[in-house]
């Protein structure tokens, strides 16, 4: 049988990344192909609880400590992502290491080589979207949650590194566009990607 995908979907937060993996999510599925719905962090684990308590102020941790617990929250669901791939299942995800580096080079002010070491070995994605969206408009959507980094100052930085980190399996998307005219244009690659690695060996990030 041939292998689900591996598509990540990452931005800065509020740039729609949520809306549009559920929306490829479901198109794919009315296509007949299996795919599922991942997040992170994923704050139903242990570690995901301490991520949670950090990210709306409940406790305090050092950076450095944060990043390597949003990795290892990374790292505790790579059984199960591996298990689903292999079973045909493609996997779309709400943020994965990108993101990882992303925010943590802004945090820890450390360079990025030291920000995506934690991540190397991991699944990797065999396409990544990227959500790209300009700062003044992101500021104006609603629906922030008060958490740790959403500041625009701090989102502007992450944004630069996004694209620091852009690889060959990277597409960047413009998403201050129609909901369905950005979602059109990820399910177009999501449906190229899908077939492109059937029977191909699922890789490893960063190796
Ligand atoms: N975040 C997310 C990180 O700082 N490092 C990571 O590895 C991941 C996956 O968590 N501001 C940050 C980005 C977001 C925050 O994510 C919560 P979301 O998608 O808003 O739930
Ligand atoms: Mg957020």
């Amino acid at each position: 049988m041939s292998r689900g995908a591996l598509l990540v979907l990452e931005g800065c937060d509020r740039a729609g990344k949520s809306t549009q993996v559920k929306k490829l999510v479901q198109a794919l599925n009315d296509l007949g192909i299996p795919a599922q719905e991942r997040r992170f962090p994923d704050r139903s684990t242990t570690i995901g609880t301490v991520i949670d308590q950090f990210l709306s102020n409940k406790n305090d941790l050092p950076p450095e400590t944060v990043h390597l617990l949003f990795s290892a929250n990374r790292w505790e669901c790579v059984a199960h992502m591996q298990k689903t791939l292999e079973a045909g299942t493609t996997l779309v995800v709400d943020r994965y290491a990108a993101s990882g580096a992303a925010y943590a080079a802004v945090s820890t002010k450390k360079d990025l080589f030291w920000c995506k070491e934690p991540d190397r070995g991991l699944p990797a994605p065999d396409f990544v979207g990227f959500l790209t969206i300009d700062n003044n408009v992101l500021a104006t959507r609603g629906g922030w949650a008060n958490e740790r980094f959403e500041k625009q100052e701090f989102q502007k930085i992450v944004a630069e590194n996004f694209l620091k980190l852009k690889e060959d399996t990277w597409k960047v998307i413009q998403a201050d566009q129609e909901v369905d005219v950005v979602h059109n244009q990820i399910l177009k690659e999501a449906l190229r990607v899908i077939k492109d690695v059937e029977g191909q060996p699922i890789k490893k990030l960063y190796e």
